[in-house]
């Protein structure tokens, strides 16, 4: 089915019901219509077209989801880029997605690298409050492309994963039914818009469903309580960090919350079973873990109905086939451990202009995710690692390699390698070790560089010196033999 077509149930069909809240105003979803129609005269007469990439670097407000729906309109390839990216990832992005322009904001255009059109979000809004409301034609099908969203690759490079309009269609028809999203559901959206957490279950649910949504410009966890307390969400959507950061609010707080919530989901790193536990005996909710990936939008998910067991991920969605198999590709047998295979109509159409990483990515028809997990007899898997040194930290991925390259450009640096360290709110963090040449190297100056390039995040937490790195024979570092590291 048409994407736009399950957006049109709550588009057109509800156009009078209140939608969405953000900062104080109201919209009703014919509003949303259109503001989204405006929108796409505005871009058609910037000369856009079904085809061109877009991108967007801003916090969550309004006009992203405007940007998103009127690209589903118009068939554009939207490349959404996270806020916290700096100079280094910015040019990388930018000079491989080709875009015609990025939509910013004036507080954040001054990141963008020279030579890349750069077009303020006030001023294109402005441009768009005076087009005529009416919907143009549609030429998308579910083929098109709709979304190149860029993911950390184990060459240090990100690359974008191409994700059509069917991709999106198929996981948020599935999720909205898995999860009983319905018109009256109260939606507290504090996610990034930026990544598919937000933007691909968030505002595909919210859409599909017809529900209300608060959308906060990002997750302040000092203002979690106001938040939930005022809007009285009955469904909220968070990364394992902000569960933890919940943790922290008093019993009483906790439990009016959790009386009202219906749907607490937890995804993009794992969540540990001791804060699923503890969660229910405060909130006196079970949260829902899921697993997707930027690549295959949402795979697995534990039952909405059914036991929701902590530390696993559940079982299949219905659109989606998950084997577990051992390095030659074989499935394995229940109980033991290989990469997750996963094939569907979630799954994108490939990498962008990176034919040697689609085709290693792709055997026979299923996506290799890179994950490792174990499924039990009874269907539900537990992942339990990755193929690859991915380190998540609260919900966003960092590739070490990435950053050891860049601390390998610094003076006075002889070896480097970033590993994750265990933190208790945001998962794991970065520190680095390093061989230096102590009469050259500054850490206070390579840190400020590094902060000034890379995504702050990304920033390692320490810079551990050490004689030597160890390594095997063949001269690879050994990251599990490195000293642990104490804050
Ligand atoms: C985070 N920060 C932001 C920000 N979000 N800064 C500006 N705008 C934003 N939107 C920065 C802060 O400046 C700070 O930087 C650091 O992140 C932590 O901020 P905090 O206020 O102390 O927050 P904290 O309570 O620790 O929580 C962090 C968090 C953040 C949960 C808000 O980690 C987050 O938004 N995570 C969501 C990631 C996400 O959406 N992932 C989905 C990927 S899709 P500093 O300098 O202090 O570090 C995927 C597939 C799938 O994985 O399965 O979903
Ligand atoms: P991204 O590339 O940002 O889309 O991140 C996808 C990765 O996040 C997956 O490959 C997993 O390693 C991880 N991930 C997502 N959901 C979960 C989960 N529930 N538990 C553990 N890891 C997860």
């Amino acid at each position: 089915m048409p994407l736009l077509s399950l957006f049109d149930r709550s588009l057109l069909a509800r156009s009078t019901r209140l939608a969405l809240e953000f900062n104080g105003h109201a919209f009703t979803f014919g509003d949303i219509e259109s503001r989204s129609n405006q929108l796409v005269q505005a871009l058609r007469g910037r000369g856009l077209k079904c085809g061109d990439r877009l991108a967007f670097y801003l916090q969550n407000r309004v006009e992203v989801i405007d940007l998103w729906i009127a690209g589903v309109k118009l068939g554009l390839i939207v490349v959404p880029v996270n806020v916290l990216y700096r100079e280094r990832e910015l040019k990388h992005i930018l000079a491989d997605a080709e875009p015609v322009a990025v939509v910013t904001s004036s507080e954040m255009a001054g990141f963008i690298p020279d030579g890349i059109a750069v077009w303020d979000v006030d001023a294109l809004a402005a441009e768009a409050r005076v087009q005529l409301t009416e919907r143009l034609a549609v030429v998308a099908v579910p083929d098109t492309p709709l979304a190149l969203i860029y993911t950390s690759g184990t060459t240090g490079a990100s690359k974008g994963a191409v994700l059509t309009q069917g991709n999106f269609a198929a996981n948020g028809l599935t999720l909205t039914r898995e999860w009983r999203f319905n018109e009256e559901d109260r939606y507290l959206a504090t996610l990034p818009l930026f990544h598919v957490h937000g933007l691909a279950n968030g505002i595909h649910c919210w859409l599909m469903s017809g529900c209300h949504m608060r959308l906060t410009e990002r997750f302040e966890h000092a203002r979690a309580a106001e938040w939930f307390e005022d809007y009285r969400p009955t469904v909220f959507f968070g990364v394992p960090a902000m569960f933890i950061r919940l943790l922290e609010l008093p019993l009483e707080t906790a439990q009016k919350i959790g009386a009202r919530l219906r749907l607490a989901v937890s995804g993009s790193a794992p969540l540990p079973a001791e804060v699923h536990d503890k969660f229910r005996e405060r909130y006196g909710s079970v949260i829902l873990e899921r697993y997707g990936m930027t690549e295959t939008l949402m795979n697995v998910s534990n039952p909405y109905d059914g036991e929701r067991r902590p530390g696993t991920v559940g079982l299949p969605l219905p659109h989606v086939r998950v084997k577990i198999c051992d390095e030659a590709g074989e499935p394995v047998a229940d109980g033991t451990s290989g990469e997750l295979w996963v094939q569907g109509t979630n799954v994108c159409a490939g990498y962008w202009r990176r034919p040697d990483a689609t085709a290693a990515a792709w055997k026979d028809g299923w996506f290799r995710t890179g994950d490792v997990g174990v499924r039990a007899p009874d269907g539900y898997i537990t992942l339990q690692g990755r193929r690859s040194d991915l380190i998540i930290s609260g919900g966003f991925n960092i590739y070490p390699r990435e950053i050891e390259e860049l601390i390998l450009e610094q003076p006075g640096v002889r070896e480097a390698t970033v590993v994750g360290m265990a933190d208790p709110v945001r998962g794991e963090v970065p520190v680095a070790y390093v061989v230096v040449d102590a009469a050259v190297f500054d850490e206070v100056a390579t840190a400020a560089r590094l902060r000034s390039q890379l995504a702050s995040f990304k920033q390692p937490k320490a810079f551990v010196r050490l004689e030597a790195l160890p390594r095997t024979a063949l001269g690879k570092v050994q990251k599990r033999l490195l000293p642990p590291w104490r804050s």
